[in-house]
This record gives structure tokens, sequence and C-alpha cells, in this order.
């Protein structure tokens, strides 16, 4: 009998282990083809006079419509001209179907780079960058030169910087301290911005490598703000760092060479 019962049950046995297996293997599948790649979104770009416009659409060309929030927002523009005197951190409005648009004063006519940071829903964190001709009569180029001293005081604010190691392909810690100069105290009362304790952007010489800096988590207001990067090769970088108090953003940039 029990014997019996073995002989009718094995084949709904097997049957149900394989039907499970090949869904869960559908499944794998649907999921991995839903995720976006870097390479399967393309920007168009659109840049006339003041007026920039990002159209972000697939490989088909179809619209990329979905983003998710980033640092509190859906799109960083980060704008540099060519001699990296020029910066601006910008956030353009989204219209839908994958257009941003944005109007920013460009201080003089010459090339200028601008980066995108972004992240669609079923994608990571992509950065896409275009070198643009901006009309009108340029300015005289500043050449870039490197900072043997790195503190700077910007709007009354004291901003040393230490990077530790300052060396090629190995982790490391941006150490910003912050001290009100007026009064001769450390700044305590930092702002958070854009959900964080300040941003920070680095661009190489040249404009060409871009990296990615990430705020250290859970940091309080202050005095000292850490950030963590890794330079990809030996050179000369601008570096930029903004953070909020009373209300009002402000930037520090350094020139830094990395062996
Ligand atoms: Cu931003």
């Amino acid at each position: 009998m029990s014997r019996l019962l073995l002989l009718l049950l094995l084949p709904v046995f097997l049957l149900s282990a394989c039907g499970s297996n090949e869904s869960w293997e559908k499944e794998e599948v649907t999921e991995v083809s839903h995720q976006i790649l870097a390479e399967d979104v393309k920007v168009e770009w659109k840049v006339e006079g003041s007026f920039i416009q990002l159209k972000m659409e697939n490989k088909d060309g179809k619209p990329v419509e979905k983003f998710k929030l980033n640092h509190e927002k859906l799109l960083h523009l980060i704008i540099v001209s060519k001699d990296l005197s020029y910066f601006n951190h910008i956030h353009p409005e989204y219209k839908g179907k994958g257009i941003f648009e944005i109007r920013n004063d460009f201080p003089a006519g010459g090339e200028y780079k601008l980066v995108a940071d972004f992240k669609p829903v079923d994608g990571g964190s992509f950065t896409k960058t275009k070198w643009v001709n901006i009309e009108g009569p340029a300015s005289e180029a500043v050449p870039i030169t490197v900072d043997d001293n790195l503190e700077k005081t910007v709007d009354g604010k004291r901003v040393t910087l230490s990077v530790v190691p300052l060396e090629a392909n190995k982790e490391l810690t941006l150490k910003f301290s912050l001290v009100d100069e007026k009064m001769n105290q450390l700044i305590t009362d930092l702002e958070p911005y854009l959900g964080a304790i300040g941003h920070v952007v680095i661009l190489s010489e040249d404009g060409e490598l871009y990296l990615h800096v990430h705020a250290t988590e859970g940091q309080g207001s202050g005095p000292e703000a850490l950030f963590e990067t890794e330079f990809p090769k030996s050179g000369v970088y601008k570096i930029w760092g903004q953070f909020q108090k009373d209300d009002h953003v402000f930037t520090v940039s350094y020139v830094v060479n990395v062996r």
C-alpha cells in the first residue's frame, strides 16, 4: 500500500520541483533584463545661450522617464569652464518624458564641461558628461596652479583641507576643517546640504576625470567634514567643497597634485 502511494506521489514531486524551478529561472531573467546599464542610457544635450536641456533616452530612442531621488534631487548638473576657474552646481527641473531643463548664466564664451549625475529607477548612479562651446567673447584662461597651502577663506569662513594620503589608487579621506574667521571659533552649526554634511566635486586638470565623492555617513554639523574617494591616477586635480551655514551655500576650491 505504502509502496503504491509512493509510486503515485513521486511524479507529482518531480513535476512540482521542475515547475517551480522553471518559474524561478524566468523571474531571474526578467529581473536581469530590467536593470538599466549606464551605456544603455543616452543623453541628448541641447545648449542654446543660457538654456540647457537634457533628454534621457534608452537604446531604442525611447525616453527614460523615472528617476530616483539622489541627494534630494533627481538630477545634479555640474558646470565647469575648461580652465576650471568657473564652477556651478545646479539642479535642472524635471519636465517629464525624460526631459530636464534649466538656465545657466555662463560668465563668458568658450568651452565648458557639463556633468550630469542621476539614478534611473532600475539603474545605478550614472554620470554623463558633455563638452559644449558657448558663444560670445571668451575670457582669458586662468592657469591652474597647485596650492601649496590648503587653507582658504570664503565669506569669512576659513576652510582647511587635508588629504591623507595624497596618492593615486588608494582609498583616502578628505577632511575639511571649518573656522569662523571673525569670531575665531570652530564652526559647529553647518546645515545639511543636499542631505549630507556637504558636497564635494573633483575633476582632473584637463576636465576629463570626474570623481565620485561620498560624505562619510552620520556626521554632525562641523567643525570637520569627512569625505571618501580614490584618485584613479596621479596628476593635478581640482577639488570643490560645498557647505551650508545660515541658509547660505558656500564653495571652497583647492588644486592638489596627486602622486
Ligand atoms: Cu546637486
